[in-house]
């Protein structure tokens, strides 16, 4: 049995009060509605994790996530957030590699492997994106581009760290386009991703690793997403946003 996991990427969104006003309708909804086998992650933007996660009565069902963290321990990085304030803070899991992140901080595999090795160290667990273009779609490029991003950013884990690893499939070209890969599309990439997985690490780390959909996962659409065979949650964007959407979402297994 994997995790089933809905994860909100909140992205450069919300004040405070707005932040701590989503969280407290979430976890008041996740009380009576939320399916028991879900694990809830919100990842707000940094300012607010930690005023946000005392909102939540017991950590738990819901959990917190940073959207980043710096490659260094600590440093000389003015205006950069580490793994271990994060920690610090009480959040357990961080996303790494999100496409706005590879397009707009230039984020390469390689630092991408330094990352996630600072956020293992300090015991974060990682929501690690991975996904391509359109171009590479449209070239039939997909598979082959979207398991290098994974043999280069995480094979050099060994199986123990490995099994500290959710992924994130997110098409670029699904991502705040209002497009979404379909349920086919989805599942073969996703089938696709485990293989690769159990090429390195074997069947069982494959067949225990959660793999989400991301881009453009709504109410409408993720209950034919989340019914496909190796699809176990998704990374949502702006239906993250607002708590009667989320919710559904999460009520879509
Ligand atoms: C989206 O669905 O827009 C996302 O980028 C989720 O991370």
């Amino acid at each position: 049995m994997r995790q089933k996991i809905v994860a909100g990427n909140w992205k450069m969104n919300k004040t405070l009060v707005e932040a701590q006003s989503l969280t407290s309708e979430i976890a008041n909804m996740a009380e009576d509605e939320a399916p028991g086998d879900v694990q809830i992650i919100l990842a707000p933007p940094y300012p607010f994790l930690y005023a946000v996660q005392n909102l939540v009565p017991e950590l738990g069902t819901i959990q917190f996530a940073a959207q980043n963290c710096h490659q260094e321990e600590s440093g000389a990085y003015t205006g950069e957030v580490s793994a271990q304030m994060i920690k610090s803070l009480g959040a357990a899991y961080v996303i790494l590699g999100h496409s706005e992140r590879r397009e707009q901080a230039a984020e390469t595999n390689e630092l991408l492997a330094a990352k996630v090795n600072i956020a293992l160290d300090n015991n974060l667990k990682v929501i690690f994106c991975c996904g391509e273009s359109l171009d590479i779609r449209e070239a039939d490029k997909q598979n082959e581009f979207v398991t290098n991003q994974l043999t280069e950013s995480l094979f050099h884990l060994d199986e123990e760290a490995f099994k500290q690893i959710i992924i994130a499939y997110e098409p670029i070209w699904a991502i705040g386009t209002g497009k979404t890969a379909s349920s086919d599309q989805a599942q073969d990439m996703h089938a696709e991703i485990r293989k690769h997985i159990a090429g390195k690490y074997g069947e069982t780390i494959a067949n225990s690793t959660s793999i989400l959909y991301g881009g453009s996962c709504k109410p409408s659409n993720a209950e034919e997403l989340f019914s496909q065979k190796d699809v176990d949650g998704g990374l949502i964007g702006g239906a993250s946003l607002k708590s009667r959407d989320f919710m559904d979402i999460i009520k879509s297994f």
